[in-house]
């Protein structure tokens, strides 16, 4: 018996232990995307990659008719009387259901504040009003991980919802890790509203979706479970898409409320084995997203150096350019206007420079001298102007021609490749740790 009880604690301790190695995880995932020094998002940010930090909790969307016992679910699940449960028809938001350091209350902006990925839904219409948060201090089970969104219940009809309803849970289904819909067999379970949503969600999130047929006490003999279960399956399959083989929907209810003793039997387990399974695969997801994250922005960095020098030899063969065409511009000319001085102003040529000079320019020159010779006198000056027209389009060539890009300054140059030894080394390195110690936890429960 005392064996017992001692296997019992320590497998408690065990589990109190790795649920610390788990949140540690994604805590430190989440630090090294946001460091405000040497964060991934600021860091990809510098190189113009977009980035988002992962989140620290996976996020669990509750939605189902009024009265399908989403907020019940919850409470037994934290283990805390933190939703009000039962109450009459009326307008409920948002309520978001986290562990933390002390129980508390917030309003609708300090939940947005809370959750930034959640801040498009500031552009629904006057929903920020229904958003609440709901902090408990519970540890049970794998609450600290999870964030619970609990759903106003959907009923048909005249109901008047303050804001887009169905705008607002699908938004909401787009950054849910999971989406679990209730139905219950008494109420309407055939709800439109709920059966609507559930199609536009399954279109884009199936692998998300999680079918549970709740209150499942109430539902009578095993015959009329089966009965309400099967009208459920029938009116989702008329629906496009939703014509799955091997629908499953497992029947729950909250163990201390079966008041009629019912025998039905309870999956509820099941649904905290699934959240556990999405927290590890989030776990893994996250890991292996930092590592692609870290190559992603050593390549970037690589790209960014090859281009750099690529300009830079390109500069060089621009400046090269320049100067020769700049050299030319001023060389062409200069031999042609000598030319057409000496065709034209032998002698004042020859008092200037002396008889050999001009001789020796004559053997060079000559032939172009005589060329130039050949033009007949009224278009000399068309010569002239056309030979310095020539010059300075060389010039203008040349200037082109060496027109340079910008680089890299080599202290630039040096802060990226620390960059890149950082993600790759340090970053890769810890990532790489961090699995270790997940994958040891897992052998360590598997042997208990
Ligand atoms: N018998 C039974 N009653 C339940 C169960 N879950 C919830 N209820 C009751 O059903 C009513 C509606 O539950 P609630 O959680 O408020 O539903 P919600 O509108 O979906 O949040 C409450 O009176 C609960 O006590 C259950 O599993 N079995
Ligand atoms: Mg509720």
């Amino acid at each position: 018996m005392s064996g017992k009880v001692r296997q019992k604690t320590s497998a408690n301790a065990a589990d109190s232990a790795t649920q610390t190695v788990n949140e540690k995880i994604l805590k430190e995932c989440h630090n090294i995307y946001t460091d405000p020094d040497s964060g991934l998002v600021k860091i990809a940010e510098s190189l113009g990659l977009p980035l988002l930090a992962p989140r620290k909790k996976i996020t669990v969307l509750l939605i189902g008719n009024h009265s399908a016992g989403k907020s019940s679910f919850i409470n037994w699940y934290v283990e805390e009387h933190v939703q009000r449960t039962g109450v009459a028809i009326e307008t409920q938001g948002f309520t978001f259901v986290t562990s933390g350091r002390k129980r508390e209350s917030l309003t609708g902006n300090a939940t947005l504040h809370l959750y930034p990925h959640f801040e498009p839904l500031r552009q629904i219409a006057g929903v920020t009003d229904y958003l609440s948060t709901e902090i408990s201090t519970s540890k049970q089970k794998k609450f600290s991980l999870v964030t619970f969104v609990d759903t106003p219940g959907l009923v048909d009809g005249d109901m008047k919802y303050p804001f887009e309803v169905n705008k607002a849970i699908l938004w909401l289904g787009d950054l849910a890790d999971l989406i679990f819909i209730f139905f219950d067999p008494i109420g309407q379970a055939l709800c439109k509203r709920t059966l609507n949503l559930v199609e536009e969600l399954n279109h884009k999130h199936a692998d998300r979706m999680r079918f549970y047929l709740s209150k499942a006490d109430e539902a009578g003999h095993e015959s009329d479970r089966q009965r309400v279960m099967m009208q459920i399956v029938q009116e989702l399959c008329k629906r496009e898409g939703l014509n799955k083989t091997g629908f499953d929907m497992p029947t729950i209810y909250i163990p201390s409320m079966n008041s009629k003793g019912s025998r039905c039997t309870n999956q509820i387990e099941d649904v905290c084995k699934d959240i556990e399974k999405t927290i590890n695969q989030t776990i893994q997801n996250t890991l292996n997203t930092l590592e692609r994250d870290c190559d992603q922005i050593a390549q970037k960095i690589q790209d960014l150096l090859k281009t750099d020098s690529e300009t830079y030899t390109k500069n060089l063969k621009a400046r090269f350019r320049g100067a020769a065409f700049g050299f030319m511009g001023m060389l062409i000319p200069l031999l042609l206007l000598m030319s057409f001085f000496i065709s034209t102003q032998n002698k004042l040529l020859q008092s200037l420079l002396g008889k050999n000079l001009l001789e020796t320019l004559n053997i060079y020159l000559g032939p172009l001298a005589t060329l130039l010779k050949s033009i007949p006198a009224d278009y000399s000056t068309h010569v002239l102007f056309t030979i310095l027209g020539l010059a300075l389009l060389m010039l203008l060539v040349a200037k082109f021609a060496s027109s340079t890009k910008p680089t890299l300054s080599r202290k630039q140059r040096k802060h990226m490749l620390e960059v890149q030894d950082f993600v790759l080394a340090t970053v890769k390195v810890k990532k790489q740790k961090l699995y270790q110690e997940y994958l040891q936890q897992s052998v360590a429960e598997h042997d208990l």
